[in-house]
């Protein structure tokens, strides 16, 4: 499968970024400034009724974290972008600007903890209510629907079972009952899927991860197709305040340039990885959209571009053993979050959900033996090595 086209190598460099109009600076600069003088009361009375287009007050929008909007909403093939501070931002703004009260959620079950946790335990206090269901299973959300129903949120490839939903099909159903369709992206980033080509209405990133790129700056976007859905968004976040900082944008941008390459060195990592995995002896499955073993690797080829850098398999030594093989691991980071050009390993059942009962994790996919790997950009054979001692090591004691 050709996992990216040449046109993606030009656009993460140079969508959205121009260079600085005063001294040529090819790199966008960083407009470290809160506020924006005008040149007069009119000009400024011009600004904030929106006759006339410009900067006020960075909350508001700014020069630096306007080219990042402009280069991911670009990637995304949206019609705006908005950037905020984590990609929690992202999702809360979103579900601010278009869940009213007594409003019903459908929700991917595998979703990153705190998306559900944050429906579940925050939304609820304003009635809002969610069903947190299989969304790879199109007639269970059919099924779900209520009369109610204002969004369909899906995570595909979710975190951490990767499992896929089909975007496609669920943005059949979304605009049948006139519902939004929300996808996060944040595994796939937008050098492998772009969920509103597909019909979706949003695109959420945590850029913290695979758009940034070096796990060191927390960040998030939120890609709106339609204006009058962009408009309502900028409004919420604006006035809600969980916007970007310009440094922070600046730093993200500067991952950004190197996300074509970054994912196909990682990506071709991780597939020759999750087959030296599907061998191994110690390993009694593996869940990668690559492998013809995945339940939706003819979905996978069908909607994204490639098929990413993020896995997870099972141990046969079940528990223990994945508590003993991330200990032993040297190469790989034992970490949480995903997306940078080091490895990182997890075992959910000894860390992440260590305070989840069993029956919960088991409902939403997470079995006991299940280790997440994000695979980076380090030496095949390296990250490979590594994990056999590891698994080795886990197997002995
Ligand atoms: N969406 C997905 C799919 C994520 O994996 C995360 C974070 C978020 C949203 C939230 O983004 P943040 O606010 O952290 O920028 N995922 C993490 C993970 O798997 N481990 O640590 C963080």
């Amino acid at each position: 499968m050709t996992t990216q086209r040449d046109d993606l190598f030009t656009a993460v460099i140079h969508a959205g970024q121009h260079p600085d109009p005063l001294f040529r600076g090819v790199s966008v600069p960083i407009y470290q400034s809160s506020t924006f003088a005008f040149e007069s009361a009119e000009q400024g009375a011009a600004l904030f009724q929106g006759k006339e287009d410009g900067y006020i007050y960075t909350r508001i929008g700014n020069p630096t974290t306007k080219a990042l909007e402009d280069c991911v909403s670009i990637l995304e093939k949206g019609y705006g972008g908005l950037a905020t501070a984590t990609g929690m931002a992202a999702i809360t703004t979103t579900h601010l600007a278009f869940l009213d009260r007594d409003a019903h959620v459908i929700c991917t079950d595998a979703v990153y903890g705190p998306s559900r946790t944050v429906v579940e335990n925050e939304f609820s206090r304003f009635g809002v209510r969610a069903d947190f269901i299989d969304t790879s299973d199109i007639e269970k959300v059919k099924n779900s629907l209520r009369p109610n129903t204002r969004m369909l949120f899906v995570e595909t490839p979710a975190n951490p079972t990767i499992v896929l939903t089909d975007i496609r099909a669920c943005a059949a159903l979304a605009k049948e009952r006139g519902i939004l369709l929300v996808v996060d992206n944040t595994f796939s980033s937008p050098v492998l899927q772009n969920p509103l080509e597909l019909g979706a209405d949003i695109v959420i990133h945590s850029l913290t991860k695979f758009l940034n790129g070096h796990s060191d700056v927390v960040g998030g976007m939120i890609v709106a197709k339609e204006e009058r859905h962009f408009k309502r968004l900028r409004k919420v976040l604006t006035l809600m305040g969980g916007t970007m900082d310009p440094h922070q944008a600046w730093l993200v941008l500067r991952g950004v340039k190197t996300l074509a390459l970054r994912v196909e060195k990682s990506q071709d990592n991780a597939m020759k990885l999750a087959r030296f995995l599907e061998s191994h002896p110690g390993v009694s499955w593996v869940n990668y959209p690559g492998l013809e073993s995945h339940p939706q690797h003819a979905l996978a080829k069908e909607q994204m571009k490639g098929f990413g850098s993020m896995l997870c398999f099972g141990l046969r030594g079940g528990f223990e053993a994945g508590r003993k093989m991330i200990n032993a691991v040297k190469l790989c980071t034992l970490a949480v979050s995903l997306g940078g050009v080091e490895s990182l390993i997890q075992h959910p059942a000894s860390m992440t959900h260590a305070g989840v009962s069993e029956q919960e994790r088991k409902a939403a996919g997470i079995s006991q033996e299940l280790i997440r790997l994000s695979v980076g950009c380090e030496g095949t054979e390296d990250i490979r090595e590594d994990l056999d001692q590891a698994l080795r090591l886990a197997k002995m004691e």
